[in-house]
């Protein structure tokens, strides 16, 4: 198994149902990834040694989702300077995942967070390909056939809807 590049990350096991679509993206583009629970309120000196070590151990961009008060990816954010991606996940005691979203999205100026859409950890896991790609040849290869996909899959709907 190759060192992992991207870390998964989430706040709650709760919050995995969301998140496997990242690791899933990381399957399917051959990117080496590990996946593990780090909590911001329940494990705070965790989330400190996880975002302090992660440039060391070799990892290039982390991936962090929480729902409800969601302070993981800013928290990480502000501990790290790879870049990180924040997941608001729509947990079970959100106010429809508005909580979530805030939370992760209204950083102040000099710790970014790159936030996806609620529940769009697919979408996270497509960027962390996205920001390895600059470089690696062979990744962005595999992103642009993922792309043309996308465009002919929406293109032979259209072609099945012409009249
Ligand atoms: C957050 O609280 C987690 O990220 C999760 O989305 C939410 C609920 O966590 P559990 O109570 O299910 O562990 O910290």
């Amino acid at each position: 198994m190759s060192k992992p590049l991207v870390g998964i990350i989430m706040g709650s096991q709760s919050d995995l149902g969301v998140m496997k679509e990242a690791a899933e993206v990381m399957e399917e583009l051959g990117v080496p990834y590990e996946l593990t629970v780090v909590s911001a309120h329940r494990t705070p000196l965790r989330m400190v040694e996880y975002a302090s070590e992660a440039r060391k151990r070799g990892l290039k961009v982390i991936i962090a989702g929480a729902g409800g008060a969601a302070h993981l990816p800013g928290m990480v954010a502000s501990l790290t300077s790879l870049p990180v991606i924040g997941v608001p996940v729509k947990s079970s005691n959100s106010i429809d995942g508005w909580d979530s979203v805030l939370s992760i999205l209204q950083m102040p100026g000099g710790v970014p967070v790159a936030t996806v859409a609620l529940n769009g950890a697919k979408n996270a896991g497509i960027l962390a390909a996205q920001i390895l790609g600059c470089n690696d040849a062979t990744l962005a290869q595999a992103l642009d056939r993922y792309k043309s996909e996308l465009k002919e899959k929406v293109e032979s709907a259209a072609k099945n809807m012409d009249l």
